[in-house]
């Protein structure tokens, strides 16, 4: 007997609230919720170790929906489960202010882990909590006490299957060994569009074994087969391997649409959903309904976490007994708090000049012994991005308590994964690669940013000062793009003592940030204090005295601006330049701060080896902004500068324009 008329009516209980809330709503996708709720049904209620009454328990399992259009899908089970949704959270699906959006967001539905919807993200973020778990577990269990010890489960559609970055997080996570990760697929043969059949005819299966991944592939019943579905996931969790379980589906099951891609995200409409309930043999009216007989047994469901919990937590406790040392340092990992001593170095002008890659690989060396919960690396890259943590080994099968993550050449995937490890909590991730590169994994930037998350994305390489190169590995709009991007903290250092600033503003801040450094070698601008929580402050000149001009420069051109005041002054001119790190902390900032620092009266070029997009905003209606809007060039830096305009000469000139016609 595959299934019992009681599973039917569990599994049914999924389909029909989430019909409704698609149809109340008018809007939304209820295919994936009508054809995967078996597989649903069984993870949730046979193997997901959860406990409702606490959705944040360190050691419950992950679970990812992928697939975030089917987000009705996640939202019943939430509410059945009481995990802190209720029927009236269903009733408002897609509403404004609404726990319940249209995808699943996290920090803002109880049980919600990730934010998913951008397909394909959702699998590498599993990858990442997977990581995430495999590196914790390596940290603090200790022989006989095992106090971190999951699985992490992802649901998936055609489409993360079709996405990129799945690929690259599937092929990584098979040389990992990530055993621990269960990627559940719902192979409906259906997309938003069409049949896969014109689009996605590989043998999926055989590309997970190709990586190194245990595959099943359940065929049967529409995958209603709940004892195959069962069977699937338990010799899942048995193998070594990260699992992938391919379950044949039907899009829309019961419904008039079933199996055509008409099924995939448009409201059944009300004699559609009549009719999806009466082959569901489910009452049809009133809309939510759920039997009080149902709802009491999946209410169990979500209650059987509470016992396991506290097995865990007597674990837990004995554990903490036995290490107080590093129950201390886990507990403030976990809670996001920093450590009380962290050994920032100190730079002065012995170092000389120091391209800010360096003197960022040497913060984080200096820093990464006092700070265990950092953990990165970089796309391949880490001999010139400089972020590799000497002496921390490195994560890979057999030794996961190493603290370098090799992505290898798959920046978007290592975007993805960071979130994850974010998101499971416990690490502090970083990244790198090449600024230009961002590109690559700009998806996965933005999620950081919507969903809050703490990474630290160290982008190198942050001009046409890379130079030989050439255009291709230029960065020019990217720097415009990224400071566009709500919630994402854009940091340029001038220097090795504003690098280590950046770090140190990152490091304590409480969601994503980039830091933004160069290739080639910039002055030593001396030693000071650098309120990098402000934005931009006055490096140059007189701070109480208005100046005739302000040069406003970042990163590699603070260093030219000053060279170009160096000219202005000597021809009697008063400058003075402003270096502004991170323009939106600057932006954040009241208006006496800015109006101190960079005077609206007076005359003001900007200088930044990048787009001149929202320049215009510091230098005023008539000032001059000194940039790039357009690509570089393969040749030696200091030719293309040259021929680009970035001298102190050029720049000193473009002032004393200014100055004549203001
Ligand atoms: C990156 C990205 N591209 C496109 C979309 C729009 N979209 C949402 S679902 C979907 C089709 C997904 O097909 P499948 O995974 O098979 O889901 P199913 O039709 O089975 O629900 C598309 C193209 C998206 N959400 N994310």
């Amino acid at each position: 007997m595959p299934y019992t008329p009681d599973d039917q009516k569990r599994i049914n209980a999924i389909r029909a609230l989430s019909i409704d809330a698609v149809q109340k709503a008018n809007s939304g996708h209820p295919g994936l919720p009508l054809g995967a709720a078996p597989m649903a049904y069984v993870l949730w209620s046979r193997h997901l170790r959860f406990n409702a009454a606490d959705p944040h328990w360190s050691n419950r399992d992950r679970f990812v929906l992928s697939a975030g259009h089917g987000s009705a899908l996640l939202y019943s089970l939430i509410y059945l489960t009481g995990m802190g949704l209720d029927l009236s959270d269903l009733e408002n699906f897609r509403q404004l202010h609404s726990r319940t959006p249209g995808h699943p967001e996290v920090h803002h539905t109880p049980g919600v882990e990730v934010t998913t919807g951008p397909l394909g993200q959702g699998v590498a973020n599993a990858v990442g909590l997977a990581m995430a778990e495999a590196h914790l577990s390596a940290m603090y269990n200790r022989p006989g006490r095992t106090i971190v010890d999951h699985h992490t489960y992802c649901l998936c559609g055609d489409g993360d299957l079709m996405e990129g970055v799945a690929s690259e997080a599937a092929s990584l996570a098979g040389h990992l060994q990530l055993g621990k990760l269960i990627l559940l697929y719902d192979d409906n043969l259906i997309s938003l569009a069409a049949r896969t059949d014109v689009t996605f005819t590989e043998d999926r299966g055989a590309r997970f074994e190709a990586y190194g991944w245990h595959t099943q592939l359940v065929r049967s019943e529409e995958g209603n087969d709940v004892a195959a579905i069962d069977a699937a996931i338990t010799a899942a969790k048995a193998d070594p391997r990260p699992s992938f379980i391919a379950v044949r589906t039907e899009i829309g099951f019961g419904s008039p649409r079933a199996g055509t891609f008409q099924a995939h995200g448009e409201p059944l409409g009300a004699d559609n959903v009549r009719k999806t309930k009466e082959v569901l043999d489910w009452p049809t009216e009133p809309a939510f309904f759920v039997p009080d007989d149902i709802l009491a047994w999946w209410r169990e469901v979500g209650g059987k976490g509470a016992s396991l919990q506290s097995t865990w937590q007597s674990e837990y406790d004995a554990w903490k007994s036995a290490e107080p040392d590093l129950a201390a340092q886990y507990e403030r990992a976990l809670a996001g708090t920093l450590p009380e001593h962290i050994s920032w170095p100190a730079f002065t002008s012995e170092n000389g000049a120091v391209a800010t890659r360096d003197a960022g690989g040497m913060v984080l060396n200096a820093i990464a012994a006092d700070v265990p919960e950092l953990v990165g690396g970089s796309a391949d890259l880490d001999p010139s991005t400089k972020t590799y943590l000497k002496g921390l080994g490195d994560f890979q099968p057999g030794n996961y308590a190493g603290r370098n993550l090799h992505f290898g050449v798959r920046e978007h995937a290592m975007g993805a994964i960071a979130n994850g490890l974010s998101l499971h909590g416990g690490l502090v991730p970083f990244t790198a690669t090449f600024f230009n590169f961002v590109d690559y994994m700009k998806a996965a930037v933005r999620l950081s940013a919507l969903s809050g998350t703490k990474v630290i994305f160290v982008f190198t390489h942050d001009s046409f000062y890379v130079g030989e190169d050439g255009p291709t590995h230029q960065p020019v709009e990217q720097l415009a793009g990224l400071r566009a991007t709500p919630n994402l903290i854009v940091l340029r250092p001038a220097d090795a003592v504003e690098t280590r600033e950046a770090w140190r503003f990152a490091l304590g801040h409480n969601g994503p940030s980039s830091i933004v450094l160069t290739r080639q070698k910039v002055p030593f601008l001396g030693e000071r204090s650098v309120p990098i929580e402000r934005g931009a402050y006055v490096i140059h000149g007189d701070p109480d005295k208005l100046p005739e001009i302000v040069l406003i420069a970042t990163g590699s051109e603070v260093s030219l601006a000053l060279d170009a005041a160096k000219l202005l002054e000597a021809g009697g001119t008063d400058v003075r330049v402003v270096s502004m790190p991170s323009m939106e902390l600057f932006a954040a900032q009241q208006s006496g701060y800015r109006d101190a620092i960079i005077p609206p009266q007076a005359a003001r070029v900007s200088i930044e080896a990048g787009a001149t997009f929202g320049w215009h905003r510091w230098v005023g209606e008539r000032g001059v902004t000194v940039g790039i809007d357009h690509f570089g060039a393969s040749a030696p830096a200091q030719a293309i500068a040259t021929e680009f305009g970035f001298t102190a000469e050029n720049v000193a000139a473009v002032a004393s324009r200014l100055l004549v016609a203001s």
